[in-house]
């Protein structure tokens, strides 16, 4: 039996768990594509008590928890999970938010968009064609999120992706394993589109499927000045990094 690895970062994100975790389990059990899913949960010791959290529920389901000392940020807690997961024999890897912004729903659809596709990644996309599906958001974030994706387009070039910083994605195992996931440093939401970038360099396949992309209900928001420097800069540097290095980079 084939496996499907979750990946979520959290940070204080302990209410969320417990009540995601098993809808998760739920959502793909026995599913049509005979695959076995696996969590993996990665906490950057948050203080609300998501390491117990996740503990505890061990005992009911197969979520893993990766404890890191500190809150290191997304970007690094994805290459933490990548990196587990290639050690072990998962042929599916995802990228999923602990605070039901993702709707454990669509989570099917992405292996069936990708067997269809033959596609390397599929992104789960909030803009799809001429359509936002954002539940609850300020218009400042929905905004920011258009701007800087039309932004990225205009420095990066004709990348044919309609949500190149969504959050909710599937890897097939060889994409990863293609990403040399030590070059990547982007930390914030930008690092979606880096790993975007890097995968269409290499002519992988990236497919989308639309989502209906809820705002957090618990906790707190993480949304930082630092993230939107970073998105201002890191097409640039990709670009740079591309005439210098070539493919290479
Ligand atoms: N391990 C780890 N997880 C993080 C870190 N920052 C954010 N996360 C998690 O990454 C996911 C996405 O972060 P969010 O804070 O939901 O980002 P967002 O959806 O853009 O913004 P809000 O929902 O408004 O907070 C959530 O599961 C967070 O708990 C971090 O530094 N380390
Ligand atoms: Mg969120």
């Amino acid at each position: 039996m084939a496996k499907a690895l979750i990946i979520i970062p959290t940070y204080n994100e302990s209410q969320n768990m417990k009540e995601l975790i098993p809808v998760i389990f739920h959502q793909v059990a026995r599913n049509e594509f005979d695959l076995e899913f696996h969590i993996l949960v990665v906490d950057d010791n948050s203080a609300d008590g998501t390491g117990q959290v996740i503990e505890a529920l061990a005992h009911d389901f197969p979520v893993y928890l990766l404890k890191r000392e500190k809150k290191l940020g997304l970007g690094t807690a994805y290459i933490a999970g990548f990196k587990w997961a290639l050690e072990r024999d998962y042929q599916y890897i995802y990228e999923m938010d602990a605070d039901w912004s993702h709707d454990p729903v669509y989570l099917l659809s992405f292996i069936h968009k990708m067997q269809e596709d033959n596609a390397s990644c599929v992104i789960g996309s909030r803009f799809y064609q001429w359509r936002v599906s954002v539940v609850n958001w300020d218009i400042k974030r929905l905004i920011l999120s258009l701007v800087g994706h039309r932004y990225a387009r205009f420095v990066l070039g004709q990348m044919d992706i309609y949500d190149t910083t969504s959050g909710f994605k599937c890897f097939r195992r060889e994409a990863i394993e293609a990403l040399a996931l030590d070059n990547i440093t982007s930390n914030g939401y930008i690092f979606q589109l880096e790993i975007n970038y890097r995968l269409f360099r290499k002519k992988m396949r990236i497919a989308e499927i639309p989502i209906i992309f809820k705002d957090r209900v618990y906790g707190v928001s993480k949304l930082s000045a630092g993230v939107i420097y970073e998105g201002l800069w890191l097409p640039l540097r990709l670009k740079l990094l591309l005439m210098i290095h070539g493919n290479k980079f």
